[in-house]
């Protein structure tokens, strides 16, 4: 791996077969990975110049929680005007992660809480293993949440299970946490990082064109009604075929020369 250093809480570097994996690492453990302003501000800095070769990411904490959230020492100076400025600057942050560059898979373990499971529903893929424990601490902290949460939580696991979390302070482990919709996989402990890498080595090989599509297109369909939506996705369908990239591939398939769809 070849490492850069945009903040010292943050640290970049790249695996994969041609380097095309960007590995993004939350690196503050002496306070959980807490987020703080300059924190988010180079999350947001990263996606936006992430380098051409990059064709998927891969985010994940250091030490023994994913993310503890929000730094809440920095939230007792802010007025309610400061405090929508600071939820929007989540917003255009957590913005560029879903809707960057290139599909991110979340690599989950200990706490996912708060601005961290935020952080996590922004992402395309979430591995969990299982120490990870998910909550919405806000509701118990007198605050409600201001990094996309109320827009992306209920989309993985219901408007109904998210209102339970922040009325009660439930707390859902790893194993009824995949069940509820939060991760699409449950690996053992200290196994998310590997599974995380693996599948976005698998991601990296797509056609960018077909990433693109899943990234920029598919949740936006989904959010259409249905007429308009057929139409768009006629639309995709017909640009991403198109593509030199999808002959190449359709043609190996027929002449037996690309992989079979296989259950292992
Ligand atoms: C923090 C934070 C934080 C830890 N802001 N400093 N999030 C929360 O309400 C979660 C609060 N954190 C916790 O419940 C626990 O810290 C954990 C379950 C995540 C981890 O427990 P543990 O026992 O491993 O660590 P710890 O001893 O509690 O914390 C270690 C240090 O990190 C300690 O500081 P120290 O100086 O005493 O060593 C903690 O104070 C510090 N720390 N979490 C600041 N969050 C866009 S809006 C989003 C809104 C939210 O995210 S609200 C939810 C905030």
């Amino acid at each position: 791996m070849t490492q850069k250093k945009p903040n010292k809480d943050i640290q970049l570097e790249f695996a994969g077969k041609h380097q095309e994996i960007a590995v993004v690492r939350l690196s503050r453990p002496a306070k959980r990975n807490a987020l703080n302003d300059a924190l988010i501000l180079a999350l947001r800095e990263l996606f936006e110049n992430m380098p051409a070769s990059v064709r998927a990411a891969v985010i994940h904490g250091e030490g023994t929680h994913f993310c503890a959230g929000l730094d809440l020492g920095e939230l007792q100076e802010r007025d309610a005007g400061q405090g929508m400025h600071h939820s929007r600057m989540w917003h255009a942050a957590l913005e560029r992660v879903q809707y960057g560059p290139v599909p991110v898979i979340a690599a989950l373990h200990g706490a996912v809480v708060g601005g961290g499971l935020e952080l996590a529903s922004a992402c395309h893929i979430r591995v969990a293993d299982t120490s990870a424990f998910y909550a919405l601490p806000e509701g118990s902290r007198g605050i409600f949440v201001g990094g996309g949460g109320s827009v992306r939580i209920p989309k993985l696991i219901g408007v109904a299970r998210m209102t339970d979390m922040m009325l009660t302070g439930r707390v859902y482990n790893a194993e009824d946490g995949e069940r509820a919709g939060f991760a699409q996989y449950l690996v053992p402990e200290g196994q998310a990082f590997d599974k995380a890498l693996a599948l976005a080595q698998r991601v990296a090989d797509n056609a960018p064109l077909t990433n693109y599509a899943l990234m920029h297109a598919l949740p936006r369909i989904a959010e259409q009604p249905a007429d308009q939506g057929f139409f768009t996705e006629a639309l995709m369908a017909a640009i991403v075929q198109n593509a030199p990239e999808a002959k190449t591939r359709v043609k190996a398939f027929l002449e037996g020369k690309a992989g079979k769809v296989s259950k292992s």
